[in-house]
């Protein structure tokens, strides 16, 4: 092999070594220190959703700040093609109307509610939603229900997992 040819395979290896570990795994989308998987092609409940994301050691999403919210919202615009609402990792469904990130167990402080939400419909109302008809502000919905949803795990912790992997 000539030693020209050589050194660009190695420039390219590198490029691309560079390139994967500044990123996500295959399917993820990197924002701040986190990666999120936006899932719409197997709509499941809330918990069936929450334990997906666990298989990939991730969890459903936790919203902390304005940013990350705005940033999912347009996920969800791209994502949910113009319709779908998308489960997060909020629920109140251990005390009413005291809401929780699951995962973390941590009392829900910064939200993004859409007007007139939580109203928790006919009393049934009990996960949190990212709720398509309000431009994906916040809604309390029905956790029976088999809806897209959004996965988050750390990106150093993907990156684990790649190196390891
Ligand atoms: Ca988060
Ligand atoms: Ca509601």
């Amino acid at each position: 092999m000539k030693k020209s040819t050589c050194l660009y395979i190695f420039i390219y290896l590198f490029c691309e070594l560079g390139a994967v570990s500044a990123d996500c795994e295959d399917g993820w989308v990197r924002h701040g220190d986190s990666c999120y998987l936006v899932s719409t092609r197997y709509p499941m409940e809330w918990i069936d959703a929450m334990t997906f994301c666990e298989m990939y050691e991730a969890n459903l999403a936790e919203v902390e700040t304005d940013t990350e919210a705005t940033f999912l919202r347009h996920e969800c615009h791209v994502y949910g093609a113009g319709g779908g609402t998308f489960w997060i990792g909020g629920s109140d469904v251990m005390a009413e109307g005291k809401w929780m990130w699951m995962t973390s167990h941590i009392p829900i402080s910064y939200t993004n509610w859409a007007r007139g939400t939580p109203s928790n419909n006919l009393g049934r109302q009990h996960c949190l939603s990212m709720y398509y008809h309000v431009g994906y502000l916040w809604n309390d919905e029905q956790c029976t229900l088999s809806l897209p949803f959004i996965c988050e795990k750390n990106a150093n912790s993907a990156l684990t997992g790649f190196l390891v992997g």
